[in-house]
């Protein structure tokens, strides 16, 4: 048994403070959506497992370290074949950074459904969060994720999380619909509603199968809807908080999201999670080192008097 499964790739990453052809230091970490939502519901409190393939090399064992230290249940491949991918990060100017993917070909691209189903099998998850990254990998991936969301009895979500240097919008707006009949909760941005459905009321047309549809829009904040027991829509504001690095906030509003759910609380109280956990992401550097725990959240609160 598992709170939650997470499946998807990790990447060791590499990070510079100017251009990376300059040279000079650099910061050695991981990047990975899913392993970050993995590293934040665990550290709100609950049993996380994050199932895999890297590389049988040095940036493969960085991952399975980093997240064993964070209490994450690491279900991983090591494979002798193909290589552990790598994102690159470089600062251009102070405003601006640039990110580079090497993951083509990689051992977390291997991934097939008979690992995914298999390790379903395993842990009966209370809740499965996959991400539209998975399935752009390859086809081994896509169907990994196909079989995972089909065969389980968890709650499923799906956050788009679209990336235009994977697959284009047409590809993409393909393969989601083919997992949006069985997710429960989706989280998109409100530019990613398109891919999903091409009704007039996208958000409609997402209720009738989903029961939630967390709409996230940057500064203006975010929205969820949803289907029972009544229709119900909630807005919240984003918080008004100093933005240092803005990678992983969408993680971590997922992960406030999916520990709220785990604790039963109502849609009120999940947004807030997400909302507060989003926020407190942003305003220190990393994609999962800035993850917060209970605490935190309860810091941030009442900082902001609320
Ligand atoms: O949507 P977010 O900024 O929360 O996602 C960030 C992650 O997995 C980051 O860790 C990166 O490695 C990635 O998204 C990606 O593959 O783009
Ligand atoms: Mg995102």
């Amino acid at each position: 048994m598992t709170d939650l499964l997470t499946l998807g790739e990790t990447m060791v990453s590499v990070r510079t403070a100017r251009p990376m052809r300059l040279g000079g230091d650099a910061q050695l970490s991981i990047a990975g959506s899913e392993s970050n939502v993995a590293i934040g519901v665990a550290r709100l409190g609950h049993d996380v497992t994050w199932l895999s393939a890297v590389g049988n090399d040095e940036p493969g064992r960085l991952i399975r370290r980093t997240l064993r230290a964070e209490n994450v249940d690491v279900r991983v491949r090591f494979s002798d074949e193909a290589f552990t991918g790598f994102i690159a990060f470089d600062q251009p100017s102070h405003d601006i950074t640039r990110v580079s993917y090497h993951r083509r070909g990689s051992a977390a691209s291997t991934l097939t459904a008979e690992e995914t189903t298999a390790a379903i099998a395993a842990l009966s998850p209370t809740l499965l969060h996959v991400t539209g990254i998975t399935p752009a990998l390859s086809d081994t991936a896509r169907a990994a994720t196909l079989a995972a969301v089909r065969t389980t009895d968890a709650q499923v979500s799906l956050d788009v999380n679209y990336r235009a240097r994977l697959w284009s919008r047409t590809e993409a707006a393909a393969t989601l619909r083919e997992l949006l009949p069985h997710i429960q909760t989706v989280f998109a941005s409100d530019d990613e509603l398109d891919l999903l459905s091409d009704a007039e009321d996208p958000i409609a047309d997402l209720l009738q199968t989903a029961h939630t549809v967390v709409v996230t829009a940057g500064g203006k904040g975010a929205w969820s809807h949803t289907r029972t027991p009544e229709p119900l829509t909630i807005h919240r504001p984003a918080l008004p908080v100093t933005v240092v690095d803005s990678i992983g906030a969408g993680d971590a509003f997922v992960s406030g999201y999916l520990s709220a759910t785990l604790d039963n609380l109502s849609p009120e109280a999940r947004l807030d999670r997400a909302t507060t956990s989003g926020a407190f992401c942003v305003t220190a550097y990393g994609d999962w080192e800035s993850l917060p725990t209970r605490e935190d959240l309860t810091l941030l609160t009442h900082a902001q008097g609320t």
